[in-house]
């Protein structure tokens, strides 16, 4: 009651009123950037640039884990709270991953966190570069203090790992994106997303292939974004689209995809154009230009049997240029609609 309607005040006020986009920015946007985040440590004053959230909501708090980088390109987790989903407040202190040396790999970086909740668990699905490439890593926190690493969900180069927020037939189930072409100058890449299951978030197996990437339109490479979120339509899926038939560089757009809520590797609609594309200055100019990399949503409403109503609103946290936090808002419906559009 009270909550929902102090939101809509709120929003209408940061996201202004509504136009013919599918997303509307934040008019406070970029949400944070490095001047916003308080020193960690010695290394970690002054930092370079903090993105790629991962977003979760526990009761009337809005969780970020953020992806900040210092001058000397080392990589930490940070988190942020907010009580409105806007302004964020980041606590002065690395978010440390306990038991990663379980994982027997030399790890350079941990990054590009998926927030999941399920019953008072939260996980989190990271990628992490490692010597020879780009493994996928599990973790779990109750308050984010820490993460405590579970396993590596699989044996090949990956990433954009996002876990379900509850078991299907019984089994966890993890969306990926295997890195199986190379990305020119950097990582790298891949066309495929694919959908494995697991009884104990331990073991895993691929299931599924679930869709690929649309050689020269907006989304030639692609990678899930944020965890699908539950609609009594179908998992709505936000993923990453890349085009990289420019000449001067990649362009990171976001799409949207239905997925079949009791066999989430049917894809029951697929938008044909992206929902998000880079158009403001703070996503267009960074450390990567031409970049938006949606990590988080959140849905602001949830009905008693965890669906997201037609007319909720989702906040989604993304990553701009690879430099600052950014947000904007939608609704179920309207990214159903974009999925069904002809
Ligand atoms: C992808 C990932 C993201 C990054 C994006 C743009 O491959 O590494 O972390 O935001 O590239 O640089």
């Amino acid at each position: 009651g009270d909550l929902v309607r102090q939101f809509d005040i709120l929003s209408r006020k940061a996201f202004g009123k509504r136009n013919r986009q599918a997303m509307q920015r934040c008019a406070e946007n970029p949400i944070l950037s490095r001047d916003d985040v308080p020193a960690a440590g010695a290394r970690w004053r002054d930092v370079s640039s903090v993105f790629n959230p991962g977003a979760v909501r526990i009761g009337n708090r809005f969780l970020l884990l953020l992806r900040v980088q210092n001058r000397g390109r080392e990589t930490c987790l940070m988190t942020a709270e907010s009580e409105d989903g806007i302004r964020f407040r980041v606590r002065p202190r690395i978010t440390p991953l306990r038991g990663i040396e379980r994982s027997r790999l030399k790890v350079h970086h941990v990054y590009d966190p998926r927030i999941t909740r399920i019953g008072s668990a939260c996980y989190v699905v990271f990628a992490m570069d490692v010597d020879g490439g780009c493994r996928l890593g599990l973790a779990a926190t109750e308050d984010f203090d820490e993460l405590e690493f579970i396993s590596l969900p699989h044996g090949d180069h990956s990433r954009n790992g996002v876990l379900f927020p509850q078991t299907v037939g019984g089994r966890y189930l993890l969306l990926d994106r295997p890195n199986r072409r190379p990305g020119g100058e950097g990582a790298a890449s891949g066309d495929t997303v694919r959908l494995s299951e697991s009884a104990d978030l331990r073991e895993w197996k691929p299931a599924a292939e679930v869709f690929r990437g649309r050689p020269r339109y907006w989304d030639e490479r692609i990678g899930p974004g944020p965890p699908p979120v539950k609609t009594r339509d179908g998992w709505l899926l936000v993923y990453h689209g890349i085009a990289t038939h420019f000449a001067a560089a990649n362009v990171y757009q976001a799409g949207v995809v239905l997925l079949a809520l009791d066999d989430p590797a049917r894809v029951l609609a697929r938008g044909r154009c992206n929902i998000l594309e880079p158009r403001e200055y703070c996503e267009q100019v960074g450390q990567v230009p031409n970049v938006v990399f949606p990590s988080g949503l959140v849905p602001l409403e949830l009905d008693e049997e965890g669906f997201a109503p037609l007319d909720g609103t989702l906040h989604m946290y993304y990553g701009a240029a690879d430099t600052c936090v950014c947000l904007a808002a939608t609704t179920v419906r309207e990214l159903l609609r974009r999925c069904r559009e002809e």
